[in-house]
C-alpha cells in the first residue's frame, strides 16, 4: 500500500458533536449501533473507516435508511455519495466477532473478558467512524450483556442487571474508546483531588488476582499525587479504572477513564514479580495515568505527531520515576535502554526522525525513537530553557491547548512564546534522523592556564536523509583537578555549530574533563582517553551519570581491546575492586558498575569503529573478563553476597532492591567460577522472586541448572506471568550453541500458548536478545524467528511486526550470517498474504 505522508495532511470535513453507542455483547455476534451528531466544517465527502471484518447492517441519515446505491465501501473506506444537511445524525448499525479476533485490536476476548484496543486504528473494527485522533467528541455508551461487570470511558450513568450505561463528557479521539465487560473482581481506593474532589479508583482484575494488585493501585495514587504537584494537573472524572487481562499487545494503554492493561504491568507479589516488575508497573501506571493530560486531553493532530504525546509522557514517567526512586540509577537505566535500543534503531535501516514523515503501518513506528528519544529531545529543551522556563512553557501548552489535537509546531511555540528562545534549529531534533557523533578535542595551554574545548558534530546518514545539518546540542562540562577535586562545576555548553570551541581560562592546573553529564543531549560522544583517564573519571567525578559512564567505558575499552587479542588491564580490575569495597555509595548504582557492557552494546561499538562484530567472541570476552573479575575478587564478591540481604520482610523500594540489584550483579560474576554452587543455594532459599528468577538466570548462563529449571516450573506452572518468564529466562541465558535447540524444544512445550502475546514475547524475545545463540553463524536463530513471524503473522500482524525488529541488525555482520538473513527474509516477503505490518517492517529491514 501507498505510504502516508505528513504532508497530505487534511481537516476533517465534519465535526462530532456527540457519539452515542449502543452495544450488545455476544461472543460471536456483537451488535453496535452508533449514532453521530455531525456538522460539516469543510468540503468534501463523508468517509468513514471501517474494518474489513465488519458487517455493515444498516446505514441511515436522520433516520432514514441509506440504500447501497448511497454508499461505497473498498477496502476499509466506507464513503457516502448522498447530498447531506449541513448537520445530522449518521447511524450506523454493524455486527462483529470478538472470538474470532485474534489481533488484540478493536473488540476481542481475553479469557472471556470482552476488552477493546483502539490505539492505533483499531476503533473501525468496532465502527464505522473517522477513526483519525483530530476528530474528537463525547461519547455516550449502553453496554447491554449479563456479564457482571460492564465498563466503558467516562462516568457511570446508570447500572442495571444486563445493562450499563456510561457518559464521557470530555471531547476524545476515537483511539481513546474503551469497553470492558466479564467477571471481574476490584480493588478500590478513592482519591480527593487538589480541589476537593473525591475520585473512585479500581483496579479490576481476574477473580483470584486481587491479593496481586495492592501495588498498582499504590502506584496510581502516587502519580496521581504527583501529577498535582509537579505538573499541577488534577483528574477529571468521578472514577478511574484500570483493567488487567492476559492477553494485550502493548503493555497498557491509557484510555479515558478506563486504562486498560497488560496484566504483566498489573499483578505482582513478592513470591511472582521481580523488583524490575514492581519498578515496571510503578512507571507504567503512572505513565497511562500521565496521559490524561498529555495525551487525552491534548492529543495528536495525526500519527505523525505521535511523539507530541509519547515523548512527553515518557519523560513525566521518569521524571517521576526519578522522585520515587534514585534519579542517578534512573538516568543511567534510561540510557543503557536508549542505547540498547534506539541508538541501534538509529544505525539500522529502522532509523526515522522522532516525527516521521512517511508510514505505511503506523503501528510499526511506537518505537524507541518516538518514545525513548522524543523523551530525550524534551529533556534537552528543559536543559535549554531552564527548570522556570520549562514550567512555563508547560503551564501555557495546558492553558493554549487544553481539548486541542496538536502539532510539534505548537509544542514548539509554547516554548518559544513562553521563553523568548527561537526553536527553529532545535526542531531538527524532530525532523532529521541518526544519532550525532560528537568529537570533542582539547587543548591545554599551560603557560596561560587555559583549556580550550573544540567540539564538531556529524550525523550519518539514514534511509532517506542524507543531509544532515548541525544540530543544538546542550553539552553538559565540568572540570576536576588532578587531585579529585572539582574546579568547575557543570555549566552547560550550547553546540550549534558543525566545529566549535569554548575556553576556560584562569585555571592552575591542567583539568580532566567530565563531558556529557548526566547525559545531557543523546549523542555518540568521542575523545580521546587512556585507561587511566577512565579511572580517574570513575573515581572522581562528582556527576553520578559521568562517574558511570566512565567504568562503562572503562569496561567496554576493555573487552574491544580483548577482542582484539589484548588482556584486561589493571586499571580496570582495580577499578572493579574499588566498587566491590564502596560501603558508601548507593547498592543499586554500584549494581550498575558491576555490569559489563551488553553484547549488543559492544556489537554496535564494534560497527561503530567500521569492524564487523563477531558474536561468538563478543560473548566468550564477556565470559573470560567475568572470571577474570571473579578470580580476581573472590573474596570481595563473597563478603558482597553476605552483606546484602535486605533486614525485614521484602518490600520492592528502591533501598531493598538496589540490594538485591549488587547482590545478583555479585552472583552473576560468582557463577562463572563457582559451577553455580552460591547460585543453587541463593535459588533454593529465595524467598522472593528477584532473587529466585536472577538465580536461575545465573544458572542457566552456567550451563547448570537444569533441576532448577523443573523446581521453578513446578512452583508456578499455574501462575500465567510467571510461566512467562520460565520460558524468557532460558531463552536468554541458554549459552549460545544451545541457545537456537533450547527454543525449538521450548516452542514445542504444551505451555507454549503462542497465540497470548506476553508468551509469545517471552520465548521469541528472550532468543532474540541472546546475542550469540540468536546471532547463531548457521542462520538457525534467524530460521526459527522466520518461521514463527510467518505463524503469528497470520493471527496477531502488531505481535509479528514488532518482533521482526530483531533482524534490524542483520547487515552488520559476517557474509554467512548476512546470506542466512537475507534469505530468511526474502522467505518471509515471499508469502502470500502477509500483513501491511510484517511486510512493512521486513521491506524496511531488508532493504
Ligand atoms: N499509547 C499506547 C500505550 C502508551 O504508550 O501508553
Ligand atoms: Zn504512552
Amino acid at each position: 500500500p501507498a505510504p502516508q505522508r505528513l504532508e497530505d495532511y487534511r481537516p476533517y470535513p465534519f465535526a462530532i458533536k456527540e457519539v452515542r453507542l449502543d452495544v450488545t455483547l455476544d461472543p460471536q455476534a456483537s451488535r453496535v449501533r452508533a449514532d453521530l451528531d455531525l456538522t460539516r466544517q469543510h468540503d468534501g465527502d463523508l468517509v468513514l473507516d471501517i474494518g474489513k471484518a465488519v458487517t455493515l447492517d444498516r446505514l441511515a441519515v436522520d433516520g432514514s435508511d441509506l440504500d447501497a446505491a448511497d454508499w461505497t465501501r473498498k477496502g476499509e473506506t466506507l464513503t457516502i455519495h448522498r447530498a447531506l444537511p449541513q448537520s445530522f445524525t449518521l447511524s450506523s448499525e454493524v455486527t462483529i466477532d470478538p472470538a474470532a479476533n485474534t489481533t488484540c485490536e478493536g473488540l476481542y476476548l481475553s479469557g472471556g473478558i470482552f476488552c477493546t484496543q483502539c490505539e492505533a486504528e483499531g476503533f473501525r473494527h468496532i465502527t464505522p467512524y473517522p477513526d483519525r485522533p483530530d476528530v474528537m467528541a463525547p461519547f455516550k455508551v449502553t453496554i447491554h450483556s449479563d456479564l457482571p461487570v460492564l465498563l466503558s470511558n467516562g462516568n457511570p450513568v446508570a447500572q442495571a442487571p444486563g445493562r450499563a450505561e456510561w457518559s464521557d463528557p470530555w471531547p476524545k479521539p476515537p483511539y481513546l474508546f474503551a469497553l470492558v465487560a466479564g467477571d471481574l473482581r476490584a480493588i478500590s481506593d478513592t482519591f480527593t483531588t487538589m480541589s476537593g474532589r473525591e475520585v473512585d479508583l479500581n483496579v479490576w482484575v481476574r477473580p483470584g488476582d486481587e491479593d496481586r494488585a495492592g501495588y498498582a493501585m499504590d502506584s496510581l495514587i502516587r502519580a496521581m499525587r504527583w501529577d498535582e504537584r509537579v505538573y499541577g494537573r488534577e483528574y477529571d472524572l468521578d472514577v478511574f479504572n484500570i483493567v488487567a487481562v492476559d492477553d494485550f499487545n502493548m503493555g497498557a494503554m491509557e484510555n479515558k477513564g478506563l486504562n486498560i492493561f497488560n496484566s504483566k504491568l498489573v499483578l505482582a507479589s513478592p513470591e511472582t514479580a521481580t523488583d524490575g516488575d514492581y519498578e515496571r508497573i510503578e512507571s507504567v501506571i503512572a505513565h497511562e495515568y500521565f496521559h490524561n493530560w498529555t495525551g487525552n486531553r491534548i492529543t495528536c493532530r495525526d500519527w505523525f505527531q505521535l511523539c507530541l504525546k509519547e515523548g512527553l509522557t515518557v519523560f513525566r514517567d521518569q521524571q517521576f520515576t526519578s522522585d520515587m526512586r534514585s534519579a542517578a540509577v534512573k538516568r543511567i537505566d534510561d540510557v543503557v535502554t536508549l542505547r540498547a535500543r534506539q541508538f541501534r534503531e538509529d544505525q539500522g535501516p529502522l532509523a526515522h526522525p522522532v516525527r516521521p514523515d512517511s508510514y505505511v503501518e503506523i503501528n510499526n513506528f511506537y518505537t524507541a525513537t518516538v518514545y525513548e528519544k522524543g523523551a530525550e529531545v524534551i529533556g534537552m529543551l528543559k536543559r535549554l530553557v531552564g527548570d522556570e522556563g520549562y514550567a512555563k512553557a508547560l503551564d501555557l501548552y495546558f492553558e493554549r491547548h487544553d481539548g486541542d489535537a496538536a502539532t510539534i509546531e505548537d509544542w514548539l511555540k509554547v516554548f518559544e512564546d513562553a521563553t523568548g528562545r527561537d526553536l527553529a534549529q532545535f526542531k531538527r531534533w524532530y525532523t532529521d534522523a541518526g544519532t550525532p557523533i560528537v568529537t570533542m578535542k582539547e587543548d591545554w595551554d599551560a603557560e596561560h592556564g587555559v583549556l580550550t574545548l573544540s567540539f564538531s558534530q556529524q550525523t550519518p546518514s539514514t534511509p532517506g536523509q542524507t543531509d544532515k545539518p548541525p544540530r543544538v546540542i546542550p553539552m553538559a562540562v565540568g572540570l576536576i583537578s588532578p587531585n579529585g577535586d572539582e574546579v568547575l562545576p557543570t555549566q552547560m555548553l550550547e553546540i550549534d555549530q558543525a566545529e566549535q570551541s569554548f575556553r576556560f581560562d584562569g585555571l592552575a592546573t591542567r583539568p580532566m574533563v567530565s563531558a556529557l553529564r548526566d547525559f545531557s543531549a543523546p549523542v555518540v560522544l568521542r575523545r580521546e582517553l587512556t585507561d587511566a583517564d577512565r579511572a580517574f573519571l570513575f573515581a572522581h567525578d562528582r556527576d553520578p551519570f559521568a562517574r558511570w559512564e566512565a567504568g562503562r567505558d572503562l569496561a567496554r575499552a576493555t573487552l574491544l581491546a580483548m577482542l582484539d587479542g589484548g588482556a584486561p588491564g589493571p586499571e580496570y580490575l582495580a577499578a572493579i575492586g574499588r566498587v566491590l569495597a564502596d560501603r558508601d555509595a548507593d547498592p543499586a548504582f554500584l549494581a550498575l558498575c558491576l555490569r559489563l557492557p551488553s553484547a549488543e552494546e559492544l556489537a554496535q561499538a564494534r560497527s561503530e569503529a567500521g569492524h564487523t562484530p563477531d558474536p561468538d567472541a563478543i560473548h566468550a570476552v564477556r565470559e573470560e573478563l567475568a572470571s577474570v573479575i571473579a578470580r580476581t575478587h573472590q573474596a570481595e564478591l563473597d563478603r558482597v553476597l553476605t552483606d546484602t540481604v535486605p533486614a525485614g520482610d521484602y518490600s520492592p523500594d528502591a533501598g531493598q532492591a538496589g540490594l538485591r540489584a549488587l547482590r545478583l550483579a555479585a552472583l552473576g560474576l560468582v557463577t562463572r567460577i563457582d559451577g553455580g554452587a552460591r547460585a543453587q543455594a541463593i535459588y533454593d532459599g529465595a524467598t522472593n522472586m528477584t532473587e529466585r528468577a536472577g538465580a536461575l538466570a545465573a544458572l542457566i548462563a552456567a550451563g547448570a541448572g537444569q533441576d532448577a529449571v523443573a523446581d521453578f516450573h513446578d512452583r508456578f506452572k499455574d501462575v500465567r506471568l510467571v510461566v512467562d518468564m520460565w520460558f524468557m529466562l532460558q531463552a536468554a541465558n541458554a549459552r549460545p550453541d544451545r541457545a537456537v535447540p533450547l527454543a525449538r524444544e521450548l516452542a514445542a512445550h504444551p505451555d507454549f500458548d503462542w497465540k497470548n502475546p506476553n508468551r509469545f514475547r517471552a520465548l521469541i524475545g528472550g532468543l532474540s536478545a541472546n546475542h550469540a545463540g540468536f546471532h547463531a553463524a548457521d542462520g538457525s536463530g534467524y530460521d526459527f524467528l522466520a518461521d514463527w513471524l510467518l505463524r503469528v503473522d497470520a493471527v496477531n500482524p502488531q505481535i509479528a511486526a514488532r518482533m521482526s525488529g530483531a533482524f534490524e541488525t542483520w547487515a552488520r555482520y559476517d557474509e554467512t550470517r548476512k546470506a542466512h538473513a537475507k534469505a530468511a527474509l526474502d522467505r518471509i516477503l515471499a508469502t502470500p498474504d502477509l500483513s501491511r505490518n510484517l511486510a512493512e517492517m521486513a521491506g524496511r529491514i531488508r532493504g
